[in-house]
């Protein structure tokens, strides 16, 4: 993918981001208002750290391809590893060009959706997901919305729908 600087732009109350990167890296200064990691790539988690740390509601809008989660470290809430830790109000999208896939690498969930966040997540894939009995879990009612996506899971158990 190109590994350009994000393009972001104020709307409503919040920010957009657009993730021009697939590879994980963590956000290089999170509260700038620019999702980008130490060599300037918007990655999704910086997208979600950025997100995270301004206050509002934002959008991070995926172009379509495979991101899968590389860092490893379960049981941490600050979206630097394991799943992405949701402490804000975020939608992710994607650009439903092409499918948008992300895998999260058998290293955790893929998203915690932690008591001070929300998020809503429209046609996306997750897949390789650890511990598939806290999907619930990580999208707490009330808290998320799931809408269109597949869940798929580790040892071939697809196809079984995220909207709750
Ligand atoms: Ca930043
Ligand atoms: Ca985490």
């Amino acid at each position: 993918m190109v590994s350009t600087a994000v393009g972001l732009e104020n709307i409503h109350q919040g920010f957009e981001f657009t993730v021009s990167s697939t590879l994980d890296t963590v956000d290089a200064n999170p509260g700038d208002g620019i999702a980008a990691d130490s060599l300037g790539r918007a990655t999704l988690r910086a997208a979600i750290m950025e997100a995270n740390s301004l206050p509002g509601s934002h959008r991070i809008v995926l172009a379509g391809g495979l991101y899968t989660l590389t860092r490893a470290g379960a049981n941490e809430n600050a979206a630097l590893t394991g799943d992405l830790d949701i402490t804000g109000d975020i939608t992710i999208v994607d650009q439903q060009i092409e499918s948008t896939v992300i895998d999260g690498g058998d290293l955790d969930r893929v998203f915690h959706v932690l008591p001070s966040g929300k998020l809503t997540v429209t046609s996306i894939t997750i897949q390789n997901r650890q511990r598939q009995r806290q999907w619930r879990r990580s999208f707490q009612p009330g808290k998320s919305h799931v809408a269109e996506c597949r869940a798929v899971g580790q040892r071939g158990h697809g196809g079984r729908r995220g909207d709750e």
